[in-house]
């Protein structure tokens, strides 16, 4: 029987650094690195109900939102599994106000991570799919303790972007620039084993994905594509099918694996969105433009906006490219 190869995860950033010529070797380290927080994060989101670790921390984040303990866990994860390795200069996380600073015990690198390090968190108590969604720029200050400039890079700068799914299985979906690669974790050997290789997100999909709850604060646009995707007409694949689980990671995971859109628009409760551009919606969106696909604030490409804050919020329209598309038409009120 012919022996499929197994490539783990570590073999994969191997080979992917081996294709660029003079790669340091340091950013193939920190990829391994934080595959390890991942497979520490999976293990006590799959016993998670066992152990008194869902429910509240009794904290709020910055956002004013309950801090679940998972989260908690996962956020000091991250942390203390990316510290001290020396390829950072500074993190940001979507929990904390402000960016952490590498310890001065520490040495600094020339990389800088940005991530969420538990989205979805709301369908922790639920077993709802949840994940940890990361982000890595070079840094751009000269040398020593990272600044906040390193972290206020637009989303095209991202030589690195990702997410761990913990899901029905954990997976870990990430780019280096050189299209999107999915592993699957088996726990039997605690190893992320390659399992889609090159994945590309369909260019027209037939689900879209949004809070109808909000209809009544979208903008004309927004309710006017909504209708035009329910109505019936076989020739242009309508109408679509609605799927809406309430987690990015979930939400967006569908869309890249079988096409579609994902909306989270501006509306008159949320001028700016909800999603936070840094953590959520630069990741995502380098992951399905490296897939073949789109994403928008409805104005402009995602990755092109320039932050100016850690925690601003974007609208966010990601998916299969016609389908981002055309739902730009609507909201510019060409149609
Ligand atoms: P709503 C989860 O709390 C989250 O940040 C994203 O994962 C998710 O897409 C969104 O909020 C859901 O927001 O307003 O539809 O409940």
């Amino acid at each position: 029987m012919k022996q499929s190869k197994i490539v783990t995860i570590e073999r994969h950033i191997i080979e992917g650094e081996r294709a660029h010529p003079g790669a340091s070797g340091e950013f193939s380290a920190l990829l391994r690195d934080l595959t390890l927080a991942f497979k520490v994060i999976h293990r006590e989101v799959s016993k998670a109900g066992l152990v008194d670790i869902i429910g509240l921390t009794g904290k709020e984040n910055i956002h004013g939102e309950q801090v679940k303990k998972l989260d908690a866990f996962a956020d000091e994860t991250v942390c203390k599994a990316m510290d001290h390795t020396g390829h950072l200069c500074i993190m940001a996380s979507e929990e904390h106000e402000e960016a952490l600073n590498i310890p001065d015990a520490y040495p600094k690198g020339k990389y800088v991570l940005l991530y969420d390090p538990l989205d979805g968190s709301s369908n922790i108590d639920v077993n709802i799919t949840i994940g940890t969604v990361f982000s890595i720029y070079r840094r751009v200050s000269p040398g020593g303790k990272g600044t906040l400039d390193d972290c206020l890079q637009p989303g095209y700068k991202q030589i690195a972007a990702g997410y761990a799914i913990y899901g029905s299985s954990t997976m870990l979906i990430y780019s280096t620039g050189d299209g999107v690669h999915g592993f699957t974790l088996d726990p039997s050997i605690g190893e992320f084993l390659l399992s889609h290789e090159n994945l590309r997100v369909p260019k027209r999909g037939k689900i879209y994905s949004i809070n109808e709850g909000n209809y009544r604060f979208w903008d004309e646009g927004v309710k006017k594509f909504i209708k035009f995707l329910q109505e019936d007409d076989k020739s242009t694949n309508r109408p679509y099918t609605s799927r809406y689980i309430g987690s990015m990671i979930g939400d967006i995971h569908r869309t890249l694996m079988y096409g579609g859109i994902f909306m989270y628009p501006a509306d008159q409760r949320n001028p700016n969105g909800k999603l936070r551009l840094l953590y959520e919606a630069n990741p995502m969106s380098f992951v399905m433009e490296q897939a073949g696909g789109r994403a928008s604030n409805g104005r402009k490409r995602i990755l092109d906006v320039t932050p100016t804050e850690l925690h601003q919020r974007t609208p966010l329209f990601i998916g299969s490219d016609e389908d981002v598309a055309l739902a730009e038409e609507f909201l510019h009120g060409k149609r």
